[in-house]
C-alpha cells in the first residue's frame, strides 16, 4: 500500500510534509506524526513539517519547521489531509521536485503526478499514518504517538464519528502504550478564547430554521467583521453550535468569504449531506461536508436549504 511512496522517499535527501489551509488536529497531527516516523526511519534525511500547525500544541507535540524556498525546490513534497495542491496552506508546494499524497478525502483525481494513498473510509489521515508505521515496522516515538492520537481524536470528533470502532480503539491503545496522555490533549483542546462567548451568544440568538427541519445561520462579510479575529471559514466551522437539536436533522452554516464567494458547512448525524456539497463542487465526509461557490447570494442559499429539506423528507 505504501510501497511506491516509500521508494520515492528513499530517492530524496529532503522531504517536506505539507497540510491544508486552516490546519486542524488531523492535518497538524499527521504532519508531525509522519515527520517523526520518517526521522526515526531515515535519520540521515532532512524531514520538515511545513505550515502553521496548531500553536497551542507546540509545547506538547512539537513545532512546525521554517524552510527556505531553496529547500522546498530540492525536496519531495508529501501532502497529507488534502486532496489537491490548491488546498495546501504553503503555496510554495508547487515548486517541489516530486509529489506524493496520503489522504482520506474524496479523491477528485486532480492531484498532480505522484504516488498516493487515499483511504476514503478512514476516519483520519493520522490513522493511515499509524498503519504506515505498522506496515513499515517503524518505532512510534512518544511525540509521534501524541501527534497521531490528536489527529484521530479530533477528526472523529472525540470518538463520535468512527467507521470502525474496534479498529480505532485498538490503534489508540497502541498509541497510548507509546506514552500518549489523553488528559493533557483534552486540556488543551477544551481551552477557549473569551471572544467565543460573544460569538456563540450571537449565533444562539440569530440562527434560523426551515419548515422542513434544517437549522442554519448566515453571516455576510459585515457580520463576520464584528467577530474578528474569526474569518469566514472560522465562522462556518462553528456550525455545530446549532447542531444536535431535537427535531432538526441537518444544520448548515453559510458565510460570505472575503472575496464575495459563498461557503457553506453542512452537518447531519444520519443524512448524506455530502451529496449536496458535492453537487456544487464541494466535498468532505458523508455527515460533515463543505462547499464554496461563486457568489454569496440569498436566492442560492434558499435553493440549498430546499435541497436540505428534501433530503430530510426523503430520509437519506
Ligand atoms: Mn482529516
Amino acid at each position: 500500500m505504501f510501497k511506491e511512496i516509500v521508494s520515492l522517499i528513499e530517492r530524496y535527501d529532503s522531504v517536506c510534509i505539507f497540510g491544508h489551509i486552516h490546519p486542524d488536529g488531523d492535518c497538524y497531527g499527521s504532519q508531525i506524526g509522519l515527520r517523526e516516523l520518517l526521522k526515526t526511519r531515515y535519520p540521515e534525511k532532512k524531514v520538515y513539517a511545513v505550515g502553521s500547525g496548531l500553536p497551542d500544541f507546540f509545547s506538547l507535540i512539537g513545532k512546525m519547521d521554517i524552510v527556505s524556498d531553496e529547500t522546498i525546490k530540492n525536496s519531495l513534497a508529501i501532502i497529507v489531509d488534502a486532496n489537491d495542491l490548491p488546498r495546501i496552506e504553503d503555496k510554495r508546494v508547487s515548486t517541489a521536485k516530486a509529489f506524493a499524497k496520503i489522504d482520506h478525502h474524496v479523491d477528485t483525481k486532480t492531484f498532480v503526478e505522484g504516488p498516493q494513498v487515499v483511504v476514503e473510509d478512514a476516519n483520519s489521515v493520522s490513522e493511515i499514518i499509524v498503519e504506515f508505521a505498522f506496515i513499515e515496522n517503524i518505532e512510534i516515538s512518544k511525540k509521534a504517538a501524541n501527534a497521531l492520537y490528536l489527529g484521530i481524536l479530533t477528526d472523529t470528533n472525540r470518538f463520535q464519528y468512527c467507521n470502525k470502532f474496534d479498529y480505532i480503539f485498538d490503534v489508540c491503545k497502541q498509541l497510548i502504550s507509546k506514552g500518549v496522555e489523553p488528559s493533557k490533549l483534552y486540556e488543551i483542546l477544551n481551552m477557549r478564547e473569551e471572544s467565543f462567548l460573544k460569538f456563540a451568544g450571537y449565533v444562539y440568538s440569530n440562527y434560523k430554521k426551515t419548515e422542513g427541519g434544517t437549522l442554519y445561520f448566515v453571516f455576510d462579510k459585515e457580520a463576520i467583521k464584528f467577530f474578528e479575529p474569526y474569518d469566514a471559514l472560522d465562522v462556518a466551522n462553528k456550525v455545530n453550535l446549532i447542531g444536535n437539536i431535537k427535531g432538526y436533522k441537518i444544520w448548515v452554516g453559510f458565510v460570505e468569504r472575503e472575496d464575495g464567494r459563498l461557503s457553506a458547512e453542512f452537518r447531519s448525524n444520519e443524512l448524506d449531506v455530502q451529496s449536496i456539497a458535492v453537487k456544487y463542487g464541494g466535498g468532505g465526509h458523508v455527515h460533515a461536508a463543505g462547499m464554496t461557490v461563486g457568489k454569496f447570494d440569498y436566492d442560492f442559499i434558499n435553493q440549498v436549504l430546499k435541497e436540505c429539506d428534501e433530503l430530510i423528507a426523503k430520509g437519506n
